[in-house]
């Protein structure tokens, strides 16, 4: 009796937790292994041990969720509760998000990381709320680049005419504007075919990404001119975050503060990985010359760097040693 008195209670208990356990969905773009991708699962590996299991995280790679551009919908309204993305598609809704989107403004990563790490980020993270969302951490994007089918480009004269596909932000599309070629804001699930087809010249973007995505099978040329160091945003749904208790936000922060970490060590390891991958795949790589791209986005500066509250953000990310 006894004994089934305690398997039944163990059964309950078991029963119990199972029943507790809230699964957050997350979605990204990049293929199971990407560094983001892995971030987001060493973030609920460890939100699991925390929570003793109350809350478990499942990552949906490779876009099984959609575009990047719907997803972020998705965790605004709250279908899904996590997502990471870039921080340009979020230009348009979250003002301070410019800011790192900014070509060159950041004078390398080691500054872009000062920058995010620091008041700056915070100031960042915080815009995040009114659109519903908390940024729960920043992920390192490297750099982006132009790569193309077409021909090597070693100055700003090259780009001349040219069609690129850029990420959907307007500064993106002003960018490429200001460097004299044409740019197409499309989701990252058509750029293989675009240029394969020939919608488009090329696109821009880093070595894993130009990598996995399988972009350096059609486009051979690619020109490290680093245009901007864009960082990736992991966000939560604000009403979800609301339904935490203050313990379990904290688990969460830490969480994902401790995630950074471990996404950086794997982005650098994943960058030298592509790149060797690349190149051995007869990818032809330039170094063009990068004044002539620097002094070229005068006017995307005059054009959304309008507002005060950026103007201070930029004076200090500028400021920032
Ligand atoms: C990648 C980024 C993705 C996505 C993609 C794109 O570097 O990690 O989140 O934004 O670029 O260009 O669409």
């Amino acid at each position: 009796m006894r004994t089934l008195t305690a398997a039944a209670a163990f059964s309950v208990a078991m029963l119990g937790a199972a029943y507790a356990q809230v699964v957050l969905k997350s979605s990204d773009t990049h293929p199971d292994g990407y560094p983001t991708v892995e971030g987001v699962k060493y973030f609920g590996e460890l939100v699991k041990q925390r929570t003793n299991g109350r809350y478990a995280v499942e990552v949906y790679h490779s876009a099984q969720l959609g575009q990047e551009k719907d997803t972020i919908e998705q965790v605004r309204s709250g279908v899904i509760e996590l997502n990471r993305v870039s921080m340009a598609p979020f230009n348009g809704t979250v003002k301070e998000s410019i800011v790192p989107a900014l070509p060159y403004i950041f004078r390398s990563e080691d500054h872009m990381h000062k920058v995010m790490d620091g008041p700056i980020g915070d100031q960042i993270k915080a815009a995040f709320e009114p659109a519903g969302l908390v940024a729960l951490a920043f992920y390192d994007a490297g750099a982006r680049s132009f790569y193309n089918s077409k021909k090597p480009i070693n100055s700003v004269a090259d780009l001349a005419g040219m069609k690129f596909r850029v990420i959907q932000s307007d500064i993106f599309v002003d960018m490429v504007a200001a460097l004299g070629a044409n740019a197409t804001p499309m989701p990252y699930g058509e750029v293989y075919s675009g240029i394969e087809t020939g919608v488009i010249d090329g696109a821009e973007n880093n070595y894993p990404s130009y990598d996995t995505a399988k972009h350096f099978e059609v486009a051979k040329h690619y020109s490290l001119d680093e245009h901007t160091i864009l960082p990736e945003v992991f966000v939560m749904n604000k009403a979800a975050w609301d339904k935490l208790t203050p313990q379990d936000q904290a688990i969460f922060k830490e969480a994902a503060k401790e995630s950074v970490a471990k996404q950086r060590e794997l982005w650098t390891a994943s960058v030298e990985k592509s790149k060797a991958k690349v190149i051995a795949a007869g990818s032809m790589i330039t170094m063009p010359e990068k004044q002539g791209f620097i002094d070229a986005m005068a006017p995307v500066y005059a054009k959304h760097v309008t507002d005060p509250v950026l103007q201070k953000m930029v004076e200090d990310v500028k400021a920032t040693k």
